[in-house]
């Protein structure tokens, strides 16, 4: 299931000090490790030396967390006893997320424990500016750090122009033409995939997430026994995601095709993705201004003389106005909640009082 065949520590998984001191404090039969894919209802997670199937404890479902692809987790492992699950998640240093389709806009997590994500689209119909606009909002807002991949260069008639588009949106955000195909803008790829570092690959279905993994892990010329992201036989749809770790020692997540890219909780990362607007609705005559034509707003004028394309302005109201409304839906999961919570305190008084009544 990995492309190595060494015994990876919880550092070489990519384990951080606060997740080694968080697991330090467990004593007795406990091993750490990091979760690789998830099925219905088991895991598969890298320990060192190996990698092992293994349930939830009832205590931690009952918390209502799950573990993730890339958590780095706890596993009581008592073999004589039977028993070897996952009992605890240690603390993610980043949790890449979308808005999950459910109440209260909560979110659903991708991955945790990332460091850089690859926002993959590809020449061709895939490639679409305000999409790449949302996802590095989305990706700005886990903490992590977002590169866009513009990969079947081969298919581009200019792949540098195409590049230099993306690279128009991007905010200083790296923007690497690639091949998968032929192999060709990997070399740039080097300085995200060192050693104990964890890459996700996001993107629509189709522009080569799998294909570029199978490359990364080809790439070293390792000569057997990995598991290959995408087989070669015809088209391969991702429908687990997964992580892989490359022969080089860094770890990489293949995710299915993302269809939508709702924006549930990265309200957070709009402002970065669009630092070139936030500073200039700065210089706006009214703080409150909604650059919707009123007086004296900077933004506006910058649509005017040509400085900020129309198109971009509009994707970034366009998610504002999302945002709000993930917010206000949130405000009416929260209160909802509440109103569940109490109705059980009725519950339960009036079941006090029936058993007081007996
Ligand atoms: N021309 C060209 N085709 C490519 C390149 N990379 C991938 N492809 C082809 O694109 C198709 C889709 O590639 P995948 O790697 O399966 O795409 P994916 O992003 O993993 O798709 P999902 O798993 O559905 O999300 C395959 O037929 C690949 O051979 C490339 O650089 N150039
Ligand atoms: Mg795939
Ligand atoms: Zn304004």
């Amino acid at each position: 299931m990995t492309a190595q065949d060494t015994v990876p520590t919880l550092r070489e998984l990519g384990a951080h000090g606060e997740q080694e001191a968080a697991f330090a404090r467990y004593a007795g039969p406990y091993i750490a490790g990091r979760v690789a894919s998830r099925h219905r209802t088991a895991f598969d997670v890298l320990v060192p030396g190996s990698a092992v199937r293994v349930g939830v404890s009832g205590a931690l479902r009952r918390t209502g967390r799950a573990p993730a692809v890339g958590d780095f987790v706890v596993i009581l492992d008592r073999p004589e006893a039977g028993t070897r699950m996952i009992v605890a998640i240690l603390p993610r240093r980043t949790t890449v997320s979308r808005g999950a389709p459910g109440e209260g806009g909560d979110a659903q997590v991708i991955a945790a424990n990332i460091d850089t994500v690859f926002v993959v689209t590809a020449a061709g119909s895939d490639f679409n500016l305000r999409r790449l606009e949302r996802y590095l909002a989305v990706v700005h807002a886990s903490g992590a750090a977002p590169v866009i991949l513009v990969n079947k260069a081969d298919l581009a008639d200019d792949a540098e122009a195409l590049r230099a588009e993306a690279a128009a949106v991007a905010g200083g955000v790296p923007v690497l033409a690639v091949s998968a195909l032929q192999g060709s803008g990997f070399s740039a790829l080097a300085p995200f995939l060192q050693p104990g570092q964890t890459v996700a690959l996001i993107g629509s279905s189709g522009v080569g997430k799998s294909t570029i993994i199978n490359a990364l892990i080809t790439d070293a010329r390792q000569e057997t026994g990995h598991v290959r992201a995408y087989d070669g036989k015809g088209r391969h749809t991702t429908s687990v995601r997964q992580l892989f770790v490359l022969p080089g020692g860094a770890m990489v997540i293949d995710n299915p095709g993302l269809r939508e890219i709702p924006l549930g909780s990265a309200a957070a990362g709009i402002g970065e993705a669009f630092a070139d607007v936030i500073g200039l609705a700065a210089r706006c005559r009214y703080g409150d201004c909604r650059h919707e034509g009123e007086p004296g707003c900077a933004v506006r004028a910058a649509v005017e003389d040509g400085s900020l394309p129309e198109a971009r302005l509009q994707s970034y109201l366009r998610l504002v106005r999302e945002a709000e409304f993930q917010a206000e839906k949130a405000a009416i999961g929260l209160k909802r909640m509440e109103k569940r919570k109490w109705k059980g305190i009725g519950a339960e008084a009036r079941r006090f009082r029936d058993d007081r009544g007996h």
